[in-house]
């Protein structure tokens, strides 16, 4: 197929066309628009499209939010079917923290085989590895991410030579897999969201050594929107639905306060003792 013009919204020229006369235009909101593995509405944004003629808005906000959780402690994590991911896949999320580490997501698999994605110091990484050795990619973000404001990654491998992943409106960062010894990523197990069981932090090949703590939105496999809580396999701990505002946080106790400060509850979260606390004085 040889295309000359691609319209989106509306059609430029609807009175060469009888059937499109008929046809209103779209009103409305549009995100993530792919053609041949190209986000359109992203590159137009970026004005990186050639002979491009725009009447839409675009419009800055954060996107729309759908299905929220929040990951109440760096042990909680829920565990969905394998991620679909051999020759090509697609994973996008929203996420909202204050925290600088943390594994958002991982999956093993045969021999060497997985894709995690983790937060080092408020930047994110993507680590994979097809059999040919462990690669890491640092996305390469003006500032961290963990500002308390919700970030949209996604993760595309459009074919088998290259595998991308963007933060917002940044460029995407690209790893070129041309030439790669092995060009299949063979996923087995659970698709493992927010982390991962707690044995699994020893001699693994990310380098989180708990969970993401946390807000996660609009979870998206390969197209598929699984609600994190209602569709997981397996959940463990404190992953519940909608985002909570900054009541995740761990709240510390400080050693001087443990004599001078009354304690009102206390529970575990297993890393750490977690209080609410009243100081006396
Ligand atoms: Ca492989």
């Amino acid at each position: 197929m040889n295309l000359l013009q691609m319209e989106i919204g509306k059609s430029v020229m609807p009175q060469d066309d009888l059937y499109l006369r008929q046809i209103p235009s779209f009103v409305g909101s549009m995100q993530q628009f792919y053609f041949n593995s190209k986000e359109i509405i992203q590159l137009a944004k970026t004005n990186s499209l050639p002979n491009l003629n725009i009447t839409a808005r675009f419009n800055s906000d954060t996107p729309m939010l759908r299905d929220t959780v929040t990951f109440k402690s760096k042990d909680a994590y829920v565990a969905l079917p394998k991620l679909l991911a051999r020759a090509q896949f697609s994973i996008s999320f929203q996420f909202k923290t204050v925290e600088s580490y943390g594994l958002l997501m991982y999956n093993g698999g045969q021999g060497q085989d997985f894709i995690a994605i983790e937060l080092q110091d408020g930047y994110l990484h993507l680590l994979f590895n097809m059999g040919g050795g462990s690669q890491r990619v640092f996305v390469n973000t003006p500032q961290r991410l963990n500002d308390n404001q919700w970030h949209l990654v996604s993760v595309q491998r459009p074919g088998l030579e290259q595998m991308q992943i963007r933060v917002d409106d940044e460029h995407p960062t690209i790893s070129d897999l041309t030439g790669s010894t092995s060009m299949h990523l063979d996923l087995t197990g659970y698709l493992y969201v927010g982390g991962v069981s707690k044995s699994m932090y020893n001699n693994m090949p990310y380098s989180s050594l708990h969970g993401f703590q946390g807000c996660m939105a609009s979870v998206d496999f390969n197209g598929q929107r699984p609600n994190l809580v209602r569709e997981a396999l397996k959940i463990y701990y404190a992953v519940e639905e909608g985002c909570q505002g900054d009541d995740y946080k761990t709240i510390c106790i400080p050693l001087s306060c443990v004599i001078n400060c009354f304690i009102v509850s206390l529970y575990t979260c297993i890393d750490a003792v977690l209080v609410h606390i009243i100081k006396i004085s």
